[in-house]
């Protein structure tokens, strides 16, 4: 049964069953202190305010039996999926692979790469850990969400601009309907987060929708 998101550019008719809720990279590396946004020179309190409506959400996706799929962007210990363009980008003094606080930054296995607790998965849902900033490069998120099949996605998570978005425009080419929930994504740069959603919605949808997540809980309620 589907039901009717009050979005914009319009209405998204949502199809719980073959929906999946996709939370990106909600990793203490880029939500906390001493992580690897920190180490880019942002400020991460920023992100805080889309954890309590990824929340909600996820508990209605949760209490509907909706797929959920959380992503973790980092790379292996031995940093052999880590691109030298990317390792080499800017002029900080911590990069990735190097120790910090909470580990190695975006390391798997490190305290750092871990999804924060209020948003931790549960046995059953799918983790993706990806090297690059979009969820399909270099993962098996594609064939995961074709066996189960899945046509519509809820993207929620940071940064809006760069690891939601990506993913946003590689879900769009590969023909998936995507949601994004503009309170449940969040940027260091507010105007950033504000224009992405813009981009994102913009020609009548070119990528796709844009809904706060109380929308989704209110259509989902019906099912
Ligand atoms: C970034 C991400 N910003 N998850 N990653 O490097 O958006």
């Amino acid at each position: 049964m589907s039901v009717t998101v009050q979005a914009r550019p319009y209405e998204f008719t949502l199809n719980p069953q073959q929906a999946a809720l996709v939370i990106i990279d909600m990793q203490r590396d880029f939500v906390e202190p001493g992580g690897f946004g920190d180490a880019l020179g942002n400020d991460v309190s920023q992100l805080r305010a889309c954890i309590g409506p990824i929340g909600a959400v996820l508990a209605t996706a949760r209490a509907k039996n909706m797929l959920v799929i959380h992503t973790r962007e980092g790379h292996r210990p031995d940093l052999a999926d880590l691109h030298g363009s990317k390792h080499r980008r800017g002029r900080f003094a911590t990069r990735i692979g190097d120790a910090g606080p909470m580990g190695r930054i975006l390391v798997h296995g490190e305290v750092g790469h871990g999804i924060i607790a209020e948003l931790s998965p549960i046995p059953g849902e799918p983790v993706i850990d990806k090297p690059g900033k979009g969820a399909f490069y270099a993962t098996d998120l594609e064939t995961i969400l074709r066996a189960r099949g899945i046509t519509q996605l809820i993207l929620a998570g940071v940064t809006t601009e760069v690891c939601v978005h990506t993913t946003l425009r590689e879900a769009n080419d590969r023909g998936f309907e995507c949601l994004v929930l503009e309170d449940g994504t969040a940027s260091y740069f507010p105007e950033f987060h504000r224009m992405a959603l813009e981009m994102a919605c913009a020609q009548d949808g070119i990528f796709g929708w844009v809904a706060p997540g109380a929308a989704v809980i209110s259509a989902l309620a019906h099912t």
